[in-house]
């Protein structure tokens, strides 16, 4: 087939070019298998070399941190920050914090960042950064030291109309905290140069929930085409941090009932369901005694998985909220078999290509992440409007906007992805995330 070679020759040079970076190789093909097909019609972007140009970075930072731990020992990591695209805004996305952080997974990260940015209707680019930092384990004060000496050096490069750092794994409030810490410190301005702040001290309310929610809100949106929704649904989620929480404790208020949560060590089936009582018990397990979650299997009496993922569980809706490449094909046939039939991603690229072709070839609901889980960075973008205006939001207003950018990019991917009854919401989401960014760049000329 024509496009199939267009699309080979493309990935071909594409790994020429950054060898080694196999996740970011599989995100460039998910998205250009669906976008290279539509701009055969519409030549400009070829000839623009658009899609060459979004797939090689602005600008690429990368940094020693050291630092002192407890013991009085230096340590050394590796630091990245991602300048990925910045046609329609200041780079803008989140910090990982995790062992397995290198160059192609935060490059896999930013690119899919732009087009999420995109399809959130505000002004705003796309980046990623970290480091291979491992902060499980690590004291209050060790994690102090690490965010202070990354900043340090990260500070020259970041400002609130250059890129707007956020939380991503291993990165949440209090990582946030320290980082901004030190930013006002260097520079001497206490601006928004990071979200995800604390609510006294610039933060927006429902950030924290905003990932979780929004992607619970694309499940109800995605139901809502099939005249069903989330209520009497039994729900699978993986992971037990920021985004598994909050999805949990929103399918929950929508009827639904959770049935699994997990970390990097097994997870955890509670048939009963997880509800709010016992969500409160995870959060104060999983954010502030920083523990495993063996513990609520302990303490509620059900049953715990070692090292399993919890995708043979029997359920009506998944939703991954781990990592990359967390469901694979085999899981993909088994979640459909057991009469799944609405996978909502929280996490950035959790299923493997493979279960991805499972899910399209069985025609069920699938919300890729870069449109599911938008909802974080799109309240992110509310957090820089708040500080711009120096002004703060109520919860029910930065909810009720939250919801409407969420049924909005739902729109987006159906105008861009219906196929007679089917909507594709990968076709959708890529095309419609990628149209925005393209005109900007054509607009904005051969930079
Ligand atoms: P957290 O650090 O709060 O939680 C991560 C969860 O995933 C933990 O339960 C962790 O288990 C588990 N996990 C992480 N890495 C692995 C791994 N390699 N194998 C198995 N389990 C793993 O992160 P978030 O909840 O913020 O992020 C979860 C996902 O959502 C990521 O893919 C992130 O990119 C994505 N995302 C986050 C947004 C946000 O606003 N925070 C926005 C959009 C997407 P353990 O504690 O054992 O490591
Ligand atoms: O992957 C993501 O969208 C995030 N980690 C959130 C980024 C942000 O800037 O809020």
């Amino acid at each position: 087939m024509e496009f199939e070679q267009k699309i080979n020759d493309f990935m071909a040079k594409i790994i020429a070019k950054n060898p080694g970076e196999a996740e970011f190789h599989q995100a460039v093909h998910e998205v250009v298998e669906t976008v290279i097909p539509y701009i055969e019609e519409h030549p400009k972007y070829t000839e623009a070399k658009i899609l060459e140009r979004l797939a090689e970075p602005e600008r690429v930072i990368l940094f020693r941190v050291s630092w002192l731990d407890d013991k009085g020992e230096i340590q050394i990591n590796k630091a990245f920050r991602i300048e990925m695209n910045s046609a329609i805004g200041p780079y803008k996305g989140g910090l990982r914090f995790h062992p397995t952080v290198n160059l192609g997974v935060l490059k896999f990260l930013a690119y899919e960042q732009v087009l999420k940015n995109s399809l959130t209707t505000l002004p705003m680019g796309g980046g990623k950064g970290g480091s291979d930092f491992d902060p499980k384990g690590k004291s209050d004060n060790e994690v102090m030291r690490f965010c202070q000496s990354f900043m340090t050096e990260l500070s020259r490069h970041i400002g609130p109309n250059t890129d707007v750092p956020a939380g991503d794994i291993g990165v949440g409030g209090r990582e946030i905290g320290f980082l901004f810490g030190q930013y006002k410190r260097i520079r001497n301005e206490f601006t928004g140069v990071l979200t995800g702040k604390g609510r006294e001290w610039g933060g927006s309310l429902i950030r924290p929930e905003a990932t979780g929610y929004g992607a619970t809100y694309f499940a109800e949106y995605m139901l809502n085409t099939r005249g069903d929704s989330l209520k009497g649904k039994t729900v699978t989620i993986s992971g037990s941090g920021n985004v598994a929480q909050y999805a949990c404790e929103k399918v929950t208020q929508l009827g639904g009932k959770v049935v699994t949560l997990s970390d990097s060590s097994g997870f955890i089936y509670d048939k009963d369901g997880i509800d709010a009582d016992k969500l409160a018990f995870v959060m104060e397990l999983k954010n502030v005694k920083r523990g495993r979650i063996k513990e609520y299997a302990d303490k509620y009496n059900c049953k715990f998985y070692e090292g399993k993922r919890p995708w043979g569980i029997k359920c009506d809706v998944a939703m991954p909220n781990a990592t990359q490449n967390e469901l694979n094909e085999e899981e993909a046939k088994t979640l459909i078999a057991n009469g799944c039939f609405v996978i909502s991603e929280g996490a950035n690229m959790p299923s493997t290509p493979e279960a991805i072709a499972v899910y399209q070839e069985a025609k069920i609901l699938y919300g890729l992440g870069k449109a599911a889980n938008a909802g974080g960075v799109a309240v992110s973008g509310l957090e820089m409007s708040q500080n711009s205006l120096r002004l703060s939001w109520t919860r029910e207003e930065v909810d009720n906007r939250l919801k409407q950018i969420m049924k909005d990019i739902h729109t987006t991917c159906e105008t861009f992805g219906r196929d007679g009854d089917y909507i594709d919401y990968v076709k959708g989401a890529n095309i419609g995330g990628f149209v925005k960014v393209a005109d900007a760049m054509l607009a904005q000329g051969v930079v």
